[in-house]
């Protein structure tokens, strides 16, 4: 069977094991979202929906790669459009539980994202010159620290005057910087370091993925079960 996991394939063992983590973390998240206050559910619910969206998508990931040896990209880039605007819901969520939300935050957010993840793909698959696409991908990027760090939403994070709510954002905010940073890293070796290396892309990005989608997802577990235990 020339299609099974062959045991040096490191990058193909990576696909197989994430898959496996994003169904057993949906599972976890699902169930965990029943024994959390109320105002924290939702949040807890929809970090199951981002594994879950990934888990589907990591199963089709890893039949491209290892039974055409491929880099699945368009997969990739389908399944970071729709997990990386519910983050970015979820940053909503986390401050609309505190009850200091507006729905300006919110849109900025997607916008930036937007346009990092469309460059970052018209980038890869050759539509545009990749560095004009990593480029503007970082721009998007940047866009979105801005207003974690510095815009409304840091501001509203700064008033609110729920500990566990601050906690939550600020593990979130170091996510989408440091976490976030191995992404264009990727982007980088996989492109534009001479060549393309379509092993060191897929690595980095599943590497990527585990800790932004699961980890993201633990930080905000975290918080609503510390709120919760003291109500
Ligand atoms: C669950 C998936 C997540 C959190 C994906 C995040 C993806 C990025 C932060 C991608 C960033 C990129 C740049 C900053 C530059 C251009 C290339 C990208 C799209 C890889």
């Amino acid at each position: 069977m020339e299609y099974m996991l062959k045991a040096d394939d490191l990058v193909g063992v990576s696909f197989w094991i994430i898959s496996v983590a994003m169904v057993a973390s949906t599972a976890f998240f699902f169930l965990e979202g029943n024994s959390v206050a109320k105002h924290w559910q939702t949040s807890v619910r929809v970090a199951g929906l981002v594994t879950l969206i990934a888990a589907v998508h990591y199963y089709y990931m890893r039949a491209v790669w290892i039974q055409t040896g491929e880099n699945p990209n368009v997969y990739r880039y389908i399944d970071w459009l729709l997990t990386v605007p519910l983050q970015m819901v979820e940053f909503y969520l986390i401050l609309a539980a505190v009850g200091a939300a507006t729905a300006g935050m919110f849109w900025r957010l997607l916008i930036g994202t937007l346009v990092m993840l469309i460059a970052g793909f018209l980038g890869e698959n050759g539509s545009i010159n990749a560095t004009v696409g990593f480029i503007v991908g970082m721009a998007g990027w940047i866009y979105i620290l801005y207003e974690v760090f510095a815009g409304e939403a840091a501001q509203a994070n700064a008033s609110s005057n729920s500990k566990a709510q601050q906690s939550a954002y600020n593990a979130m905010k170091w996510i989408v910087s440091i976490g976030w940073s191995i992404y264009p890293i990727g982007y980088f070796l996989g492109y534009l370091a001479g060549g393309t290396d379509e092993n060191a892309l897929n690595a980095i990005y599943n590497l990527a993925d585990i800790i932004n989608k699961i980890a993201f997802g633990l930080v905000i577990w975290a918080a609503a079960k510390s709120e919760s235990a003291k109500a």
